[in-house]
């Protein structure tokens, strides 16, 4: 007689884990126009004008705000190149990341 045994606790983790995710967060400054949070959110991060706003206004409000998650590179990235944007202008505006 055929039997299929089953064994507790032996299952093994999937090999298409996926990766995991950084948060980008945008801290708020006394300096940087609310216009120019709004813009480089835009630009950098692909939100409408609205959801910008929303997001700069959070920061605004609380010190600062979640934005995004991506993986490990892009959040890097992005975040490097918006705190640029902010520095080309010299204003303090800063973004960073952290694994969520
Ligand atoms: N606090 C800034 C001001 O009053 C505006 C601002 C909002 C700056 C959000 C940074 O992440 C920020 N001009």
């Amino acid at each position: 007689m055929s039997q299929t045994v089953v064994k507790p606790g032996t299952r093994t983790k999937p090999k298409t884990a996926k990766p995991p995710l950084w948060k980008v967060i945008l801290l708020n400054d006394d300096f940087t126009p609310r216009e120019f949070v709004v813009l480089v959110l835009k630009a950098v991060f692909r939100m409408d004008a609205s959801h910008a706003y929303k997001v700069m206004m959070t920061a605004h409000q609380k010190g600062s705000c979640v934005i995004a998650v991506y993986t490990r590179d892009v959040a890097e990235t992005k975040a490097k190149e918006a705190t640029e944007l902010g520095r080309s202008k010299g204003y303090p505006l800063y973004f960073t990341t952290e694994k969520e």
